[in-house]
């Protein structure tokens, strides 16, 4: 159907025929998407049974990747050009009068992730399929992603997302692979021939239905899956409820209580809420997960001999752990193996990666709580504290405080990152600075434990989707400089420093970014009714919104530039627009102050018609993968200005230098490594660095009131937030202004002076225009380190040592 124009044309009217009974001219084109969807999915299904069959057949070692999140964004046109075939569609759709954007804007943007662990699960399974790797996705089918945003008054505002109102055409649902899970109930231990047994009685059950999408890789027939667990209460389960304990409403209250448990994502990011809803997703996918792989496992090899050479587990931060206790509870309760045989077994197949030193992220869960919810888990958690922490007194026989630090079980609370620690074999931060944090703070003492456990893995980004797909024309550009192979090895991007002095190169780098930029421009008309120059620096700061952060830094220093202006309205400073995309968690109040703020400060600027234009503010709303894909490829700059030690690694950064965007930057996260990459003359470094940091946390000696006091700059954009300047009720922004002044966790005044110079230099530099020009190329250039191919090739080899199967 896809081998050539005429036999697609026809397969796709066919199609239109067979699904919706009407011709092309009556159908829309969200039917003519759901067309387009099945015929690709369609096609995909033959790989996709081959594939499986040939990991079935040669028993390769298979890697499950559990995350409680996948923020994929739309699959369309990234299945379109993996399959080689986005040209061919593109013509084809063309000449029936079909406009191809107008399609793929069809698609609902699936948000089943809140940022960057989400994005980098994505990634990830795009890599492992590209590089022929077999790993496979298990996740939750949230019925809501994460919430839509609208703007209203400059106030963020929550909208549930239903990305599934017109169905999805990528999952396959296999009703027949469910599993039960099991909740709450008691465990009642008897012995059976002199050997413990334990038996779950008066449980809850759930089925979880799994749909399975396929993730085709780029060229290469590999199609591994993406199986995402829904919470179904099946109707013999609602019967039995409602007719054998004689009370229909309550039957009805316990399919609605236990569906539930895949209704909707979490919003919070970094901040743990401990919400008893929450456990039960994280229990519920893992023992589903777990249920299914042993299965297929017993399915080849007819018992659990060998398990963890075969396959590995590894866990997206802490959220899975409960894969640990669920593999020991299978390995013992159901299949018979004694507690050192199961423990070899699991600790040989789980690895972890932790994506944050923030404390508050840090998961714990009161014992009350587990044990109430998962009886048997519990009773297992229990044992592997117990054991871990008589193996230290052992050890440590003089030491008790190293076991307070380290215990499973500590202060009525389940630790869920020391459980991480002690049940696998492998832990890995996100960045080098990131890991070199680990070892010396966050997990020190697991380090001088187990120090062969941990291990760097610096992130990186699919350069199919945040450079082939969101910037086609630089990919092409790219290929007709140095040829294509880049595409599989993109550390051969590297090739393109040849071209960094390159005048007419320059020159065609310049004229597609003016695109892009134009591009975003009439985006921005559209949703914000602002129009922007598209010859002004665009300056792009697009994340979770979060106080480490540091948004408001940047609002602070686009408050000072305004203020400098209105003193002197012939300051030559290059016109900026400066672009924010943020959502923040809806119990985060002042991440949500910050939003205000952001707008607040645009009202001003961009209605003061005494500046000249020189200065916009826009922030554009619900910013998602989608909008990143847009936005990005559009920016002159990148702001990644996190108090140094706070961000892990950031992926943002990144996507983009890949797209030649210059970043401004604090050390911190893969800042550091990019720096390095780039050399320091093409990337702008401020602020305190990591060590500074950590030296104030722990000995003091900052006071922010101090710089309020001496920085002339500060103080007066400080007053501006409480005096009425921002034509907003003085109380608007108190609490964010008590923060900064009496709270500054975050170092924002401290940093604030290196800030503005280091985006006065951004100035400088941009009105060079060789110079830029061959900045962005440089980055782009040095961006192949940060392809998550190589990423997923360290994992492959360095944890869970899985080689590539082609499927020919
Ligand atoms: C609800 C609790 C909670 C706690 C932590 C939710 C989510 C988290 C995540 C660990 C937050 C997160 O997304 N971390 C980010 O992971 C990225 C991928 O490794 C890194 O690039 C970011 O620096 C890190 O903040």
């Amino acid at each position: 159907m896809f081998s050539n124009k005429e036999n697609f044309k026809r397969s796709f009217l066919e199609k239109l025929q067979t699904m919706y009974a009407i011709s092309l001219e009556e159908s829309s084109d969200s039917e003519r998407y759901m067309v387009l969807g099945s015929l690709v999915r369609d096609y995909v299904s033959k790989n996709w049974v081959k594939t499986n069959k040939h990991y079935l057949q040669d028993g390769v070692k298979q890697v499950y990747y559990f995350s409680l999140e996948f923020l994929l964004g739309r699959m369309l046109e990234s299945y379109l050009i993996n399959l080689d075939i986005k040209d061919m569609c593109k013509e084809a759709l063309d000449e029936l009068g079909i406009d191809y954007n107008n399609i793929i804007g069809q698609e609902p943007d699936p948000g089943l992730g809140n940022g960057g662990l989400g994005r980098l699960g994505a990634c990830f399974l795009d890599s492992l399929a590209s590089l022929n790797l077999p790993g496979h996705g298990c996740g939750i089918r949230y019925r809501y992603g994460l919430f839509e945003q609208k703007i209203v008054n400059g106030y963020q505002v929550e909208l549930p997302d239903n990305w599934l109102k017109k169905g999805n055409v990528w999952e396959v649902k296999k009703a027949e692979k469910a599993v039960e899970v099991r909740f709450g109930g008691d465990v009642k231990i008897g012995t059976v021939n002199g050997k413990m047994t334990f038996i779950h009685e008066n449980y809850h059950s759930v089925m979880a239905v799994p749909y399975d999408t396929p993730i085709v890789g780029y060229k290469n027939n590999t199609v591994n899956t993406l199986r995402l667990w829904s919470a179904e209460v099946a109707q013999k389960d609602f019967d039995f409820q409602a007719f054998s304990k004689g009370d229909y409403l309550k039957a009805v209250e316990y399919k609605y209580s236990m569906e539930a448990i895949s209704q909707v994502l979490y919003p919070d990011d970094s901040y743990v809420q401990g919400r008893l809803l929450r456990l039960k997703q994280q229990y519920f996918f893992v023992s589903a997960g777990i249920q299914s792989i042993v299965r297929r496992y017993k399915k080849k090899h007819g018992s659990l001999e060998n398990f963890a050479d075969n396959i590995s587990i590894h866990i997206n931060d802490t959220h899975p752990v409960l894969a640990i206790p669920e593999l020991m509870r299978i390995l013992m309760d159901e299949e018979g193996l004694g507690w050192d045989d199961a423990w070899q077994v699991t600790t040989n197949t789980v690895s972890y990666t932790n994506h944050t030193t923030l404390s508050e992220a840090l998961e714990k869960w009161p014992v009350d709580m587990f044990k109430g919810l998962l009886p048997r888990i519990y009773m297992i958690v229990e044992e592997i504290n117990k054991r871990f922490c008589q193996e230290m007194i052992n050890k440590y026989p003089k030491h008790s405080q190293p076991i307070d630090k380290v215990a499973i079980i500590h202060d009525g609370h389940i630790r869920m990152a020391n459980l991480a620690l002690v049940g696998s074999y492998s832990v890995n931060g996100v960045s080098r600075i990131h890991t070199e944090l680990l070892k010396k703070h966050v997990l020190g003492v697991f380090y001088s434990i187990y120090p062969y456990k941990f291990n760097n893995k610096t992130n990186g980004v699919t350069h199919r989707r945040f450079l082939i797909k969101a910037n086609p024309k630089l990919a092409e550009l790219i290929s007709d400089t140095i040829g294509s192979s880049w595409i599989y090895h993109p550390s051969d991007l590297i090739v393109l420093r040849n071209y960094a002095n390159d005048k007419s190169f320059q020159e065609e780098i310049l004229k597609i970014k003016q695109d892009n930029k134009k591009k975003l421009a009439m985006l921005i008309r559209r949703q914000n009714g602002i129009d922007v120059d598209i010859s002004s620096i665009f300056d792009v700061h697009v994340k979770r919104l979060h106080a480490y952060k540091r948004q408001v830094l940047n609002v602070m220093h686009i408050m000072d530039l305004y203020n400098r202006l209105k003193d002197n309205p012939n300051w030559d400073i290059t016109p900026r627009t400066f672009i924010f995309g943020a959502k923040a968690a809806p119990a985060y109040h002042l991440a949500k102050e910050t939003i205000k703020l952001i707008n607040s400060v645009a009202d001003v600027i961009n209605n003061d018609k005494t500046i000249n234009d020189k200065i916009k503010v826009v922030f554009i709303e619900n910013y998602n993968v989608s909008l990143a894909e847009s936005i990005i490829p559009a920016a002159d700059v990148s702001e990644q200005i996190s108090t140094a030690s706070k961000e892990a690694s950031g992926t943002g950064n990144m996507k983009f230098m890949m797209n030649g965007a210059l970043t401004i930057g604090t050390l911190d996260g893969a800042n550091v490594e990019i720096k390095e990459e780039v050399g320091e003359n093409n990337i702008v470094i401020f602020g305190l660095n990591a060590l500074e940091v950590q030296n104030y946390y722990y000995h003091g000696g900052y006071k922010a009131m101090d710089i309020y006091n001496s920085d002339e700059r500060v103080k007066r954009v400080i007053d501006q937030m409480v005096n009425g300047f921002l034509l907003t009720p003085q109380e608007e922004f108190k609490a964010l202004h008590n923060h900064l002044l009496y709270h500054d966790e975050y170092f924002v005044l401290k940093d604030f002076s290196s800030y503005v110079e280091a985006q006065c230099k951004v100035d400088n530099t941009y009105k060079q225009r060789e110079k830029w020009l061959e900045t962005s190329i440089i980055n782009i250039a040095h961006s192949g380190k940060f392809s998550s191919d190589r990423t997923i090739g360290e994992y492959a080899t360095g944890i869970w040592k899985v080689s590539p199967v082609v499927i020919d």
